[in-house]
């Protein structure tokens, strides 16, 4: 932290990205840490690829996030948030060559140390929970809009404080925010309660493809295209539907497995467990990572195929 600290004050222009299909931890991660070097006189930007979800567009300063590098804009240094692997930034990362110094703020454990300045925190619950501690050693003094951004970050990734990854220090830090400022039933209805009908249709679709399997201590579900299509719907976030096997009595590993809009050899798995098996360890199998309670992965085949590769090594790992 010292050395990114260090950073901050001696460079002075800065580009912020974070991973594609950005959710919480990513956006108020990018906002604070763009709130703090703006604090601290910089110039400073944020680009990503993907758009920013409807639910986190009432946070102050999301629609100066653009999606591409600003064309005037020359950073000398990047930051990665929240990402594991320097491919994870997507496309905007073919922007930039190898000479340019790039500060890695993450708290996967999966993460491969690829910037000049490595911060990764595997405890951590969030991003935001880093950046909290990164503007207290700058001396920074945290007002309401940089306590929202990373209020949002935690909650986002903590599931609202139900994860594993929720400590003392992630409630300490919660705290602080809210004597700052965040309205914590405010930002609960903004983030999580301003779902739409085709997204609840949505669920209810995956929901009933519900299955079992070893000793009913796996359950997964699915999602195609078909069950899309039949909604009319495109950018509907199902990022919660995990939630719903995970919360069965007796089930170690959840999985959902879903089918790409518009590539439909492409399945993205999701994957949680509560607490006996390495899920980060399972995904890797499959080129993919995250937490070891919290990961995913991406395959190239049909649905079935890949619910039964995955299904296979799930079942091995239970065994170990
Ligand atoms: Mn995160």
């Amino acid at each position: 932290m010292k050395k990114v600290a260090e950073a901050f004050r001696e460079r002075n222009n800065f580009l912020i990205m974070a991973h594609i299909n950005p959710e919480g931890d990513s956006i108020g991660s990018q906002l604070a840490v763009r709130h703090i070097l703006e604090t601290l006189g910089k110039s400073v930007a944020i680009a990503g690829q993907d758009v920013v979800p409807e639910n986190l567009k009432f946070l102050p300063g999301t629609q100066e996030i653009t999606r591409d590098v600003p064309e005037d804009f020359h950073p000398e240094t990047l930051i990665i948030l929240d990402c594991p692997v320097l491919e994870r930034v997507g496309r905007i990362r073919g922007a930039f060559d190898e000479e340019h110094f790039i500060l890695n703020i993450d708290h996967h454990v999966s993460n491969e140390y690829f910037g000049d300045v490595n911060w990764v925190e595997s405890d951590a619950s969030s991003v935001g929970e880093m950046i909290f501690g990164l503007a207290r050693e700058l001396g920074i003094k945290i007002k309401e809009e940089l306590a929202v951004s990373i209020y949002t970050a935690i909650v986002t990734d903590t599931g609202m404080f139900n994860y594993d990854n929720t400590s003392q220090r992630t409630h300490e830090v919660a705290g602080e925010l809210i004597s700052l400022g965040v309205n914590p039933r405010l930002m609960h209805g903004e983030i999580f309660e301003k779902k739409t009908i085709p997204e609840i249709k949505l669920l209810g679709k995956a929901l009933t493809t519900l299955r079992m399997d070893g000793d009913e201590k796996i359950a997964y579900i699915n999602l195609t295209r078909e069950m899309y299509r039949e909604e009319g719907i495109e950018n509907i976030s199902t990022d919660t539907f995990i939630n719903f096997p995970r919360s069965i009595k007796g089930v170690e590993v959840a999985l959902f497995f879903k089918e790409n809009k518009e590539r439909p050899l492409k399945i993205n798995v999701s994957f949680r467990s509560s607490g006996g098996v390495d899920v980060n360890a399972v995904a890797s199998c499959f080129g993919g990572g995250g937490h070891p309670r919290a990961a995913g992965c991406v395959l190239d085949m049909p649905l079935a195929e890949a619910q039964e590769k995955v299904l296979a090594e799930v079942r091995k790992a239970l065994k170990k």
